[in-house]
Order: C-alpha cells, then structure tokens, then sequence
C-alpha cells in the first residue's frame, strides 16, 4: 500500500510537472514574440546607433536635451533619389510668408513627404504605438509625456493617467491628419488639459510649451518643427498663424527653431515614426530648410544634424563637383546635381 501510494504521488507529480511544462510552451508560443536590444548610449556618429526593434517597428533611441550631430542610417537611406538635400534647396525661392504654401519647395517637400508615405495607422492604433515613438532612452516599457517629460506607463490605460495631445489642435485641422502619429503626442491629461487648443507663442494669450517643463529641456524647436512639418505635410496653411492659428508667427517659429536645436531624441523619434508610416519630419533632419522654405537667411553658425546648414561647402555650385556628381561631405554625400527632375 505505501509502494502504491508512493507511485500515485510520483504519477501525479509527473503529470503535474507534464502538464505545467506543456502549459508554459504553450503559453510562451501564444506570446507575440518581442526582441528588445539595448542600444549603445556611447554614440557620436549614426553607425553607433543599434537600433532597437521589433518586427519591422524601431523604438526611439534617443535622449531628449541631448543635441542631434548626425542623420541616421534612416535618415541617409531617406533623403536620396530627388529628395537629396541639394535636390530639395534647388526648389527654394519663396517670396516669403503668403508665398510659401504655393512655392516650389513648398510643393517639393509635400509631394516627397507623399511619395514616402507607406501606410497609415488608424487613430485607434496610435495610442498603442506610442511605446515605440515616445519612450524613454533604455526604458522601452515607459514613454515620456511631452510637455513635462513626466514617465508614464506605455500601455495605454483608457485615458486614465495619459491621453494624446494633438499639438496641432483638433479643432484647428479638418481631421486627415488626426491618425498621423507624427503630430500626436502622448501628454498626461492635465498637460493636455492646461494647453487646451492654444497656439504656441511668447505673448500673453499664447501656450509657451516650456512652461511645463520645469527647465528640463527646451521644447520650443520641438514644436517649431512639428507644427511646421503638419503646415506642410496635410496643407493646412490656412490656420498656422496667430492667436486662432497654431503658432504666434513666423518670427517666434524661426526664433524656436535656432535656439533649440534638434536633438537625438526627435532623431529617434523620426526613425521610429518612419518605421510606422513611412514619412519623416523633414524639419528634423533639415531644420534648415525652414529658414529657405520662407526665404529667410539661415543663421550664422546653426547647428544641424546633417551639418549642411552649417558647412557651405555643400552649397558650392557646380564646378566644385567631381566626375561622378557627388561630393562626400563626412555625415551626407550631397549631390550637386543641377538637373533636377
Ligand atoms: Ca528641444
């Protein structure tokens, strides 16, 4: 009786651990399968950036305040073709602010950003892929709100604790642009709140995206360059200007522009929001081009991530060129092409 006892427990114990094992391959092959690589934090240059992934999606590498030196490998792969640097400047001369939306780069930059753009998410689905465009730098299960930089659970919680700041504001776009992710941002609801459907400016009446930062980091190039890539991008330069609009005026947005440079953080984020759709803010990569886009001279010494506000060899004319049309200029090959298509 004890023997037969004895072997019932082990039989048992045998099923037990038999059924726990199937149970666990069983719940593991049920788990979308999530391969998360820590990148190097020591980069300086675009190959020492290791891209984090899953399936086809890239998560946002970068560290926001931390200034922006180089495009990425995304980037390099993005802007060839007709849409070289040298390709897009060919297209600049505006007359200036009420010339701009019907400019030639204008137009450039909009039928590019729409040849680029690959898929479209629904506004259901962006709250769920926010882990991969807004986290925080070697935190892929937390996403900074955008304002305050305040850590919030990326899984989306019904709105409880996060919802998403349309930084152009819902009431002020005809609703296309709504599912671009692009200009979507995760906020905590009281920021979201607090900046309502204001437009961003200095001046009294105005929402100042600093203000909720506490100093950690400057926000006004980030929102410089986004309200700028959405005037472009879904056309809507009918309400970009003015207390009604989405931004002061052009001074402000150029002012926002230089004195706060891109950094790796909006570089990252323009990979991973590449990775979903397909486009990128070319403000990002080219701050510059804002400046050309209204026919404004670009400030002395501004720093840009592809270097070529900065460095006038890449605006050399065409008798610098060698034999094959391109010169190497370090971070970006610019071509000097004058045939542009
Ligand atoms: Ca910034």
């Amino acid at each position: 009786m004890k023997q037969s006892a004895m072997n019932n427990c082990l039989r048992i114990l045998l099923t037990l651990l038999l059924t726990l094992s199937l149970f666990t391959v069983t719940v593991h092959a049920a788990t979308p399968t999530e391969i998360w690589i820590k990148p190097s934090r020591n980069f300086s240059n675009a190959s020492d950036v290791a891209y984090v992934t899953n399936g086809d999606l890239v998560a946002n590498w970068g560290v926001r305040g931390e200034h922006a030196t180089f495009l990425t490998d995304y980037a390099l792969d993005y802007y060839t073709g007709a849409c070289t640097y040298e390709n897009l400047i060919a297209y600049k001369g505006s007359a200036g602010i009420q010339d701009a939306p019907s400019s030639p780069l204008y137009n450039a930059l909009s039928d590019m950003m729409n040849a680029k753009a690959s898929s479209t998410t629904t506004y259901a689905e962006t709250r769920d892929l926010f882990k991969y465009t807004d986290c925080m730098a070697n935190d892929y299960s937390h996403i900074s709100s955008f304002y305050s930089g305040i850590k919030l659970n990326g899984k989306w919680d019904g709105a409880q604790t996060w919802n998403r700041e349309h930084t152009w504001p819902n009431s002020k776009i005809d609703g296309r642009q709504e599912t671009d992710i692009m200009m979507l941002r995760p906020s905590c609801v009281r920021e979201n709140s607090d900046r309502g459907n204001s437009a961003y400016g200095e001046s009294l009446g105005y929402y100042d995206p600093n203000s909720a930062s506490n100093g950690q980091f400057n926000l006004h190039g980030d929102c410089a360059r986004i309200v700028l890539y959405t005037y472009v991008r879904w056309g809507v330069t009918d309400t970009m200007w003015g207390s009604k609009g989405v931004i002061e005026n052009l001074d402000v947005l150029l002012k926002w522009m230089a004195e706060d440079p891109v950094d790796t953080w909006e570089m990252g984020r323009n990979d991973a929001v590449q990775s979903i759709t397909g486009v990128r803010n070319v403000f990002v990569d080219y701050p510059e081009l804002s400046w050309l886009l209204f026919d404004r001279e670009i400030p002395s010494g501004y720093s840009s991530p592809s270097d070529v506000g900065e460095d006038s060899s890449c605006r050399r004319d065409s008798s610098d060129r060698d034999e094959t049309g391109w010169i190497s200029q370090g971070k970006i090959a610019c071509t000097i092409s004058q045939d542009v298509a």
